[in-house]
């Protein structure tokens, strides 16, 4: 009995330390220009221009594929705007997509159903999605955090930010499970053999 109840602490200790170890959103290191980093999971279609929000940075946590975790980050002002920012992705950036063809082209693996609705119509196709010359991104293959320095109008300024993913909560409970099953095995086998 006591084996069973270290065993399932032991789960219990390894499940919220993994769920903590998983994907973290970004977060602002620093910030000008716009007054905070919020998550969008709205109605209005992202590269519409649409949203008009002057004051906050969008992120939308998009799809994990085989070690790759995709993050969307826009900026989709009312009126021209310009927004400065240092975020922080708390795994290693791997790339970031700033062009309308890359956009366009990456959308279908990465994109998700934003506002949870069912249906998968949150990306509007625009040609001028991508970023401006005058715009900036700067990032450090394998560092975790982008600078940017945008200038925008309609359809605003989008960005697709590719991340090391960290492993979900799901899979290394499981990967937990079967260690704690091998513990338990070890314990046994030792009071066997006394
Ligand atoms: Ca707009
Ligand atoms: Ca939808
Ligand atoms: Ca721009």
């Amino acid at each position: 009995m006591r084996a069973m109840r270290f065993l399932f602490k032991s789960l219990v200790l390894a499940t919220g330390l993994l769920a903590a170890a998983a994907q973290a959103a970004p977060v602002a290191i620093s910030l000008t220009g716009a007054t905070s980093v919020q998550a969008y999971s709205g109605s209005a279609a992202v590269n519409a221009g649409n949203l008009d929000i002057s004051d906050n940075l969008f992120y939308i946590r998009e799809q994990q594929v085989g070690g790759v975790q995709s993050w969307y980050l826009f900026y989709d002002p009312q009126g021209r705007h310009s927004v400065q920012a240092t975020l922080d992705f708390s795994a290693p950036i791997l790339d970031v997509i700033t062009t309308s063809r890359g956009l366009a082209d990456s959308v279908g693996t990465y994109g998700v159903d934003v506002d949870g609705d069912g249906v998968f119509d949150d990306y509007a196709s625009r040609t001028l999605m991508g970023l401006e010359n005058t715009d900036s991104v700067n990032w450090t293959l394998g560092g975790s955090t982008l600078t940017i320095n945008w200038s925008a109008i309609d359809p605003g300024d989008h960005v697709r930010v590719l991340v090391q993913a960290v492993p979900e909560p799901g899979s290394l409970a499981l990967a937990g499970l079967a260690l704690g099953g091998l513990l338990l095995t070890g314990r046994r086998a030792r009071a066997k053999a006394r």
